[in-house]
């Protein structure tokens, strides 16, 4: 609408160009065959899987591109006003997008009737496309939550990241070690994405800083770089809900500026001519594979600026355009940094006011603080980033010398305000001199930001006891709640079908536009006849996950058994250990008593453990030689089994998560941000076992405490815990059922082949056990077996399932966009 005659719109869609047509099947099975043929170069006879997914995804593509050129035109006349969100985020885990962008669009049944026209099933053709794995976990699937939901909500965003060569790794196990390999995820070519070769920024490092003083007095510094490397752009359209907005995720590669070093050539030395290449271009290769661990190289450090850079260069460029002045940025943009990954904004953005377009610092700070915002995701100390001096100082002198500044004002402007308590000095300064001088990055982003804001409210909360407490103190507005959350869309419509289905039979095709309707279904929690039709969806779903194990582990398992599932990444504050424990107990019990009227089990595992996380690496090794022992034991049968499925992503959530009827939310209280794997096994009707952290906590108000399994130490017990330094062994010595446990690894019986596999491992655990393991041990057993005695009376089990969906809308992420848009961009 409203487009002036003579756009470049309107005369395509004169001339009927397809994507202005609502399509039939007919039509779009020609535009596939015609990608087929023109684009992929293939002809249908010889066409391979993989080349019917790309031309359908080209198909689909084109159908999205009118409206996203729409939605980012920076003049569209309902955007007057508005502000553009910047979401900076080292990780996208966003997946695969096939069905997103056909659900999204409403083209789902016509992809697929136009492709059964050729004889492809969509739900064979979608297992085609690689997940984009650009991420590590929580973070990275938020970032992707995120977005999709911006679009839906019809905010204005952009989504800057890095376009890794190589996402997180690929996992498998060899004798149930987890093995890494590359994820090569673009081997076969990224057919949504657009790669703007003209859209390149330089971004610089290294050098030196000169400084000279004019006649006047003013001080000026000049950066004078050794080293330069070419970000360019590569754009994949968001498209959300219903298909009114599309918005840009805009990921940047590193090129190199000279790609060969001609004269080295041709003086025969053909390697050293592409040293300088590989330098640059390793910035973006590969992801760092560690989940709440920084790791401290220079090369992260170099990954992180290069794409803040990059992405602030961009912004600025867009705004100056279109408003001629900088000094009105705050007013049309909002950044928000996703954790301190892109902490280095707040320099880089000073850099390039105060250096670049000659503001005053004043001024550049005003602009500064006005339109970056910093969002928390974990407050375990040895999680916090921190970059030494001395390597800031090499890589970027000019920002080691902008954060000097900026620190010494900040600490003067308290000492002139009679506030600086020097008690408190070391705990707010941005440089921590404990042990060789860093650079705390959180402060940096603190002090930098408008708004800071944790991601439950458990979590804001610690944050302003505990890392933040003395800035919290000194800024008490600045610390603000936003608790996660996740897009319905991908983890309600498109990863459970059957139950999209019967919610939309039972309360309208509206629901899909208004997620809160779902709490409609309170009233139909007790009837018989729904909690049938309930339990046939989750029946299917087990079904089709149970042929996942079968297929990828070669275990049998039972599809009306209990389906007990914990994936998530592996760490020990998530402690998968406390699980694998009490699988070890539960397998000595019916050992000891095969007869009684056990609840048949099926333990799923699935996640990744950071390659250098040995404790980590050795946890699933020990899952693995449980599982092995369990399901090969004639005595256990189908009573239980246990299953680690191999390589954890995104699509294979998708499949997991639908078929769960009990979810292991169980860390260390405290610990956990917020966790989003909750969210979405609660969504679908997974009863949870879980301890009072992160969004558990919020999670336990909505649906109601009474319809979960809640066990363990509260954060305020464990606290209470570590400072009266209370010995695990006493929680030891009173449970039998714990020793057997512990005595079982200790002496090999679960590593037969290497009988002291474990003993480290259980010798730390009962001398030292930071993350309560012992001493939730006995609650979280009994939690358990009162999930079994729940699980004999069905009607009440489906009860609480049905609530738990109902009472789950407030934890979509359109909620929080909005919850954002309110209280940080003002969007
Ligand atoms: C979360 C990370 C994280 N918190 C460092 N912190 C990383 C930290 O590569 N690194 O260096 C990568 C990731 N990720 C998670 O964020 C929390 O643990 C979850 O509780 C939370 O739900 C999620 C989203 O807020």
């Amino acid at each position: 609408a409203g487009h002036p005659e003579g756009s470049a719109i309107v005369t395509l869609a004169k001339a009927g160009y397809p994507s202005f047509q609502t399509v039939d099947a007919a039509t779009f099975r020609n535009q596939i065959m015609a990608k087929l043929v023109y684009q992929v170069g293939q002809s249908p006879e010889t066409a391979t899987d993989h080349d019917w997914f790309m031309a359908t995804a080209y198909a689909v593509k084109e159908r999205v591109v009118d409206v996203w050129n729409l939605s980012t035109k920076e003049n569209e006349p309902s955007g007057a006003g508005r502000k553009k969100v910047c979401y900076l985020s080292m990780e996208f885990l966003i997946g695969r997008l096939l069905s997103e962008i056909i659900g999204n669009l409403g083209l789902t049944s016509t992809v697929e009737e136009a492709l059964a026209g050729l004889g492809i099933s969509l739900d064979s053709l979608r297992t085609f496309e690689t997940d984009a794995a650009l991420g590590n976990g929580g973070l990275g699937r938020l970032a992707a939550c995120f977005m999709e939901s911006m679009a839906t909500t019809d905010v204005p965003a952009v989504g800057y990241g890095i376009r890794y060569d190589y996402g997180i790794f690929k996992q498998s196990f060899r004798s149930g070690w987890q093995q890494e390999a590359p994820d090569d995820w673009m081997a076969g070519g990224n057919p949504w994405e657009f790669e703007r070769s003209h859209l390149v920024y330089p971004v610089r490092f290294g050098g030196y800083v000169q400084t000279r003083t004019d006649s006047a007095g003013h001080v000026y510094h000049t950066w004078c770089p050794d080293e330069t490397v070419l970000a360019v752009a590569h754009d994949t359209p968001v498209v959300g809900w219903r298909g009114k907005r599309v918005n840009t995720l805009r990921l940047w590669a590193a090129r190199a500026e000279q790609p060969l070093r001609l004269q080295l050539f041709n003086a025969g030395d053909h390697v050293g001519a592409q040293t300088a290449r590989a330098r640059a271009e390793a910035i973006s290769n590969v992801l760092y594979p560690s989940d709440a661990s920084p790791a401290g190289h220079e090369l992260r450090l170099r990954q992180e600026y290069f794409f803040t850079s990059a992405s602030l260069q961009d912004l600025l460029h867009g705004h100056l355009r279109e408003h001629g002045s900088l000094a009105s940025l705050p007013e049309h943009a909002a950044i928000q940094l996703n954790d301190t990954h892109p902490a280095l904004a707040v320099a880089e953005l000073m850099r390039l006011l105060v250096d670049e377009h000659g503001f005053d610092w004043d001024e550049a700070w005003r602009i500064t603080t006005g339109t970056l915002n910093y969002t928390n995701h974990t407050l375990m100390p040895e999680a916090l980033e921190t970059w030494p001096v001395a390597l800031l100082e090499q890589v970027l002198p000019r920002h080691m010398q902008i954060i000097y500044l900026i620190n010494w004002l900040h600490l003067e402007g308290l000492s002139k305000a009679g506030r600086l308590d020097p008690g408190r000095l070391a705990s707010i300064s941005l440089i921590d001199e404990n042990n060789g001088r860093h650079v705390r990055m959180g402060h940096l982003a603190f002090i930098g930001s408008r708004k800071v804001n944790g991601v439950s409210a458990l979590h804001t909360d610690l944050l302003k006891k505990t890392v933040f407490r003395d800035l919290h103190e000194i800024f008490p507005d600045r610390i603000v709640n936003k608790t996660n959350g996740i897009t319905v869309r991908r983890w309600f419509h498109e990863a459970n079908p059957g139950l999209k289905r019967l919610v939309v039979s039972t309360l309208g095709e509206r629901v899909l536009d208004d997620i809160d309707m779902l709490v409609e279904l309170e009233t139909l929690a007790d009837d018989p006849s729904f909690q049938r039709k309930f339990a046939a969806v989750r029946l299917q779903n087990k079904l089709n996950l149970a042929d996942i194990i079968r297929r990828r582990l070669d275990v049998t398992v039972d599809p009306t058994a209990l389906f007990d599932i914990q994936v998530k990444r592996i760490h020990e504050y998530k402690r998968q250990l406390l699980n694998v424990l009490e699988t070890i107990a539960l397998y000595q019990a019916i050992k000891a008593n095969p007869n009684r009227n056990w609840v048949p089990r099926v333990k799923v595992f699935a996640g990744k453990a950071a390659p250098s996380y040995v404790k980590a690496k050795l946890i699933i090794k020990l899952a693995n030689d449980v599982a092995r022992m369990v399901n090969s034991d004639p005595v256990i049968g189908d009573r239980l089994k246990v299953a680690f499925l191999p390589n954890y992503n995104v699509s294979l959530a998708e499949a997991i998560i639908p078929a769960a009827d009990l979810s292991e939310q169980i860390s260390t209280a405290g610990m956990e941000a917020s966790g989003t794997g909750n969210m979405k096994f609660a969504l679908n009707g997974a009863l949870t076992i879980g301890t009072l952290d992160g969004a558990n906590v919020e999670i336990s108000e909505h649906i109601g405490r009474e319809n979960m399994f809640i066990f363990g130490l509260t954060t305020e017990q464990v606290e209470e815990r570590r400072r009266s330094g209370g010995d695990a062994r006493d929680a030891l010595s009173t449970s039998s059922r714990l020793k057997g446990v512990l005595a079982a690894l200790s002496e090999g019986m679960i590593s037969p082949d290497d009988c002291d596999r474990y003993r480290g491992l259980i010798e730390a655990l009962v001398s030292h056990d930071p993350y309560m393991i012992i001493d939730d041990f006995g609650a979280y057993w009994t939690a358990q077996r009162s999930v079994d005695e729940l699980w004999l009376n069905q009607s009440e089990w489906w009860r609480r399932s049905i609530l738990s969906t109902a009472r789950m809308s407030w934890f979509s992420s359109d909620r929080t966009i909005r919850d954002y848009v309110q209280e940080i961009w003002h969007a």
